[in-house]
């Protein structure tokens, strides 16, 4: 099968060489001669991890990101793209098989991985396999080599799916070269994500962001130690940019730049208050940039896209059938029609959790199932990597903040939320108890209703792995006390380090 399939992709790349040959001398007008080739397109899907919108190109001050300016100024930029949910993993596996994570169990952080798929689902790469696309996982040049899946559902990096003894994704790691076409390549930026680099990456900045220069949202107290993440925070960005400049370079350099659709997209909100594990705005909505060669230029959308949705783009774009089971839908087809999107947050590590939501160009729907759950829930884990809850807490005990910031440290949530996102980006005013907005309120809780009906779990299944992050912190507090009275103050510890010290410590018992 396997031969067969190369030699098909042997015979259409020759193919294609005598359709370009061919072309060669016609005097045909740009834009016609643009859709003569049928030569499948490459595509490359950037996922950069734990990013709001927050690029230069979206407006954010103080960041300079060139190359995904260009992308936007010559590709499609959406501006209201959104996660179905807020953490790596279900967003992930939702991304992955083009499917809402709740319809396939996937919705628990980190768990079900020795559970197959249900019967009849599919990773999307199972499909471009088929259609005669090489996979890969990676790439060469980024940090880390860019090979992260992170999925709640039986999977290997490589290998052969049959989705009952094989569980293979991808064809190989890191290199996409001519030969591969027509190729698919999915590369994780996993710079963005919080880490114990991130230091290093603003000490080798050659322009490290001036925490002066920063605009913190409203939501936040403006303090130095503040100030500094999200400058931090920035520089990351702004060396995640530079690895999209050298992708786009090496296409270039291959010759492969005509024929590649590159999309950029975030896996999940920004890791700070209100983003990253949250349904507020800055823990679902979602950088989504698609560059293609022969495809629109210079575009802006605002309908509502779901991150599903770009997985069935990429089948669209190969000329794949988009299969019955998806939720997702391409959004470049005439008929692409979506109002709402569907999110939702569940358990994360020790916290256990029910929100969720939906999301349309003008309101934001919560309904919080565990009010009791405050936001702030002291999450092993973000202790290691959430500077400013630190900071707020501390002027929250001094009464230094205001309510649109002491919002986060209630010691529990509304049960429902409501926010005009238009008139209220930052979702400073809940409505949902507002008399006059009673209407809306109950139309978005039926959306709310038909969804949970529509994408009801094919299976109560649930095998969390065992996060050892609240153990950790219970280990610093006690051993390094010094280290977490510094984390208290806002300092970034060390979360991998710490780990490994630990882990070393227990060895030696
Ligand atoms: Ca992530």
């Amino acid at each position: 099968m396997k031969m067969y399939i190369h030699a098909i992709k042997e015979l259409i790349f020759s193919l294609s060489i005598v359709v370009v040959l061919g072309l060669v001398g016609c005097s045909r007008p740009d834009s016609e001669q643009k859709s003569q080739t049928n030569t499948p397109p490459n595509i490359i899907w950037l996922m950069s991890e734990d990013i709001s919108v927050d690029l230069e190109c979206y407006g954010m001050p103080a960041v300079k990101t060139p190359y995904l300016n260009k992308m936007a100024a010559q590709g499609v930029k959406f501006q209201n793209c959104f996660v179905t949910n807020s953490i790596c993993s279900p967003s992930r596996s939702a991304m992955l098989v083009g499917v809402h994570q709740n319809k396939i169990n996937a919705q628990h952080h980190r768990s079900n991985r020795q559970v197959p798929l249900a019967e009849g689902y599919y990773p999307f790469t199972y499909h471009l396999r088929k259609a005669g696309y090489t996979t890969i996982l990676g790439h060469h040049g980024v940090m880390g080599k860019g090979r992260k899946i992170d999925v709640n559902f039986k999977h290997e990096p490589l290998g052969d799916w049959d989705g009952q003894t094989k569980f293979g994704l991808f064809d190989k790691y890191d290199t996409f070269t001519v030969a591969d076409q027509p190729f698919f390549a999915q590369i994780q930026l996993k710079v963005t994500h919080r880490g114990d680099w991130w230091d290093e990456i603003r000490n080798q900045s050659a322009h490290p962001v001036n925490p002066d220069s920063v605009e913190l949202p409203p939501y936040m107290a403006d303090h130095p130690v503040i100030r500094l993440d999200w400058a931090k925070y920035l520089d990351q960005l702004e060396y995640m940019d530079a690895e999209v400049g050298m992708i786009f370079k090496e296409l270039e350099e291959k010759g492969l730049a005509d024929n590649t659709i590159v999309i950029f997209v975030g896996d999940n909100g920004r890791c700070n208050i209100r983003g990253k594990g949250y349904l507020h705005d800055p823990g679902l909505r979602i950088p989504l940039l698609v560059y293609d060669p022969n495809g629109l230029s210079g575009q802006v959308r605002d309908d509502v896209i779901s991150a599903t949705d770009i997985t069935a783009t990429v089948l669209s774009y190969a000329g794949v059938d988009i299969p019955d089971y998806m939720t997702g839908r391409p959004i470049f087809d005439e008929k692409f029609e979506r109002s709402t999107v569907y999110s939702a947050r569940d358990l994360w590590d020790e916290v256990e959790e029910q929100s969720r939501s939906v999301t349309t160009q003008k309101w934001k729907y919560i309904r919080n199932d565990k009010p009791e759950v405050p936001f702030d829930a002291h999450q092993g884990y973000l202790e290691f990597y959430r500077p400013a809850v630190h900071v707020m807490r501390t002027l929250k005990t001094e009464g230094k903040l205001n309510a649109s910031q002491s919002f986060f440290f209630q010691d529990e949530k509304p049960t429902e939320e409501l926010y005009d996102l238009e008139k209220d980006p930052y979702e400073e005013h809940n409505l949902a108890l507002n008399p006059e907005y009673t209407t809306i309120v109950a139309n978005l809780r039926n959306e709310l209703g038909a969804y949970e009906e529509a994408y009801a779990p094919i299976s109560q299944v649930y095998e969390p792995i065992t996060p050892n992050a609240v153990e950790l912190l219970e280990w610093v507090k006690k051993e390094k006390p010094a280290l977490y009275q510094q984390m208290q103050e806002g300092v970034e510890i060390g979360f991998q380090a710490l780990s490994k010290a630990y882990k070393q410590a227990a060895t030696k018992k």
